[in-house]
């Protein structure tokens, strides 16, 4: 676990947020949903009007990906060597799309890549058992693969693979991936279907509750937005324990994307969720929406969870930047 102060969290995770959008390597990947057919994603305005939408799938996507040591002890996936971050790198894909990751280990431990909600065949399941991990040093490619519903030919119905999905390690420390995944070795996948909305470019934040930590971090990570901004929270469990994810002053859907399709959808609207260790879910609010701009609190509803530091903010600016409630913004 590291110590990082909230503030500097906080910068972490912008930057990362935004290095996303300049990244070329990301953008071949990260982007896919963008290029797709979404009219001018980049250049959007944090609060544009215009909602962008996910494109057809069907692309082949190639991307590289490692796993690294960190100075301090954790362990990390990134796009580049030696920009390893806890959670790894947000993984969109469309509907259709194939994936091919090079995935190097560059640790002195075996290590893999293991994804969840995707199609891959045995190769590409990232466990020992099957020989589809990578040896200190090593490199492999491992293949995603993902589809649209459709009708079976005995008629059933068989679903797409749009959804919040995630990936991790398999194989430091135990079989099971019990010592990456404990030291960082996470990060999510988002599979989305033709037509889905898209967030703002830059307000993807991805919270993973792992054992009694958020993202690996003692306290915290906060994230930063402004009124009205279309935010994503990608929601991810890990380790040992159950928890619930609540989110003060906003709300979603409890189903694939979070959010109502129409006035006719009956799924429930929750603004907390209890979630356990592999689990996986999303869903997209407007920043402050009938609520306004604050140092809006999200956490684990376990009390004795929330009290030892289960707790971060989403700090919600009003258009003057400044954030209600919160100190370090007047
Ligand atoms: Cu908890």
């Amino acid at each position: 676990m590291t110590r990082e102060s909230r503030n500097s969290s906080t910068h972490s995770r912008r930057s990362f947020s935004r290095g996303l959008l300049a990244s070329g390597a990301v953008a071949a990947v990260g982007g896919s949903a963008l290029a797709a057919g979404a009219p001018a994603a980049q250049a959007a305005p944090a609060r544009s009007a215009a909602i962008r939408r996910a494109g057809k799938g069907g692309a082949t996507r190639r991307m590289k990906m490692y796993v690294e040591k960190l100075p301090d002890g954790r362990m990390g996936y990134g796009l580049e060597k030696g920009k390893a971050t806890v959670p790894g790198p947000l993984i969109e894909l469309v509907e259709g799309d194939t994936l091919h990751v090079e995935f190097e280990n560059t640790m002195d431990v075996a290590a893999s890549l293991h994804p969840h909600g995707v199609d891959y065949d045995i190769a590409s399941d990232g466990t020992r058992m099957n020989k589809s991990h990578v040896e200190p040093g090593g490199k492999r490619t491992y293949t995603w693969r993902t589809h649209a519903p459709g009708r079976r030919k005995d008629g059933t119905w068989r679903p797409g693979s749009a959804g919040y999905w995630h990936y991790h390690d398999h194989v430091v420390g135990t079989d099971h991936g019990t010592g990456g995944i404990r030291n960082g070795l996470y990060g999510p996948v988002v599979v989305r279907r033709e037509g889905d909305i898209l967030p703002d470019p830059d307000r993807q934040f991805t919270i993973v509750f792992n054992d009694m930590t958020i993202n690996n971090l003692d306290k915290g990570p906060d994230f930063e937005a402004t009124v009205g901004d279309r935010i994503e929270i990608i929601m991810i469990t890990h380790g040992e324990y159950y928890h619930t994810f609540h989110m003060h002053a906003h709300r979603w859907a409890d189903n694939r994307t979070g959010m109502l399709a129409g006035p006719d959808d009956t799924s429930p609207v929750i603004d907390n969720k209890i979630t356990g260790p592999g689990d996986s879910f999303g869903f997209q609010i407007l920043a402050g929406e009938g609520s306004g701009a604050g140092a809006w609190m999200y956490h684990c509803h376990v009390q004795s969870h929330s009290d030892m530091g289960m707790a971060g903010l989403l700090l919600v600016a009003k258009p003057d930047g400044t954030v209600p409630g919160h100190d370090d913004h007047g």
